[in-house]
């Protein structure tokens, strides 16, 4: 069998929840650059669905959307909760996260330096959901055992503490959470590695 493949600039981005899964749960998977420009231009960006990546190849399915791929591999891998509800909490979550991440792009792209204090000062009114949302588990979202939602929201949480260093400060919930996952070994194998270590959050450096 192939290894899985995931297609996606040298970057965190979009790409880092799906790889920390991956290599938590020892699956194996090759990464493909589409860099430098005139190769994703002319090559790569006509391939992909909607113009965009990251794409996933698994043998001869191919998966663009970030969101459909680690859902796609939350049911893969075991990772979707155990019954419609919990998918359902976990769903909500990623969509959840899905919101704020999108805030989060924008203004990395398009309004950093003009941004930055408003979004800062504004943080807290959209973290606090996820605070009451997750200030019952002593876990992940569904409590003990780990969905693909639980990588999603803490790349989240990690990529906002590199924005805003205490924004965590006035929730001990996501706090704990933060550092929950990322004591976890297979995360801290990610971490510690060098592909890891070499990428940059953003396409432009901003973070
Ligand atoms: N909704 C898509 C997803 O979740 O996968 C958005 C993907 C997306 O915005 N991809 C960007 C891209 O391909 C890269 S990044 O924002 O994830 O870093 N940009 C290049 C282009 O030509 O649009």
């Amino acid at each position: 069998m192939s290894k899985l493949q995931i297609v996606y600039f040298f970057l965190r981005g979009r790409a880092e929840a799906i790889r920390t899964l991956l290599v938590e749960q020892g699956v194996e998977y090759e990464e493909t650059d589409v860099m430098p420009m005139e190769k994703w231009l002319n090559y790569w960006k006509p391939k992909m669905a909607f113009g965009q990546c990251p794409l996933l190849i698994d043998g001869d399915f191919e998966l663009v959307q970030s969101n459909a791929i680690l859902r796609y591999l939350g049911r893969k891998y075991d990772l979707y909760g155990s019954s419609i509800q919990e998918a359902a909490r976990a769903d909500m979550i990623n969509d959840g996260v899905e919101d704020l991440r999108g805030a989060y792009t924008v203004l990395i792209y398009q309004n950093y330096e003009d941004g930055k204090d408003d979004y800062v000062k504004a943080l807290p009114d959209k973290l606090r959901p996820f605070e009451n949302l997750m200030k019952d588990t002593k876990g992940y979202i569904l409590g003990e055992k780990m969905t693909f939602a639980d990588y999603n929201l803490f790349d989240l949480l990690d990529i906002h503490l590199t924005l805003a260093p205490t924004c965590l400060d006035t929730f001990p919930a996501l706090k704990s959470y933060h550092s929950r996952v990322l004591q976890r070994p297979g995360v801290q194998k990610r971490r510690n590695s060098q592909n890891f270590k070499d990428m940059k959050i953003n396409f432009n450096g901003k973070e």
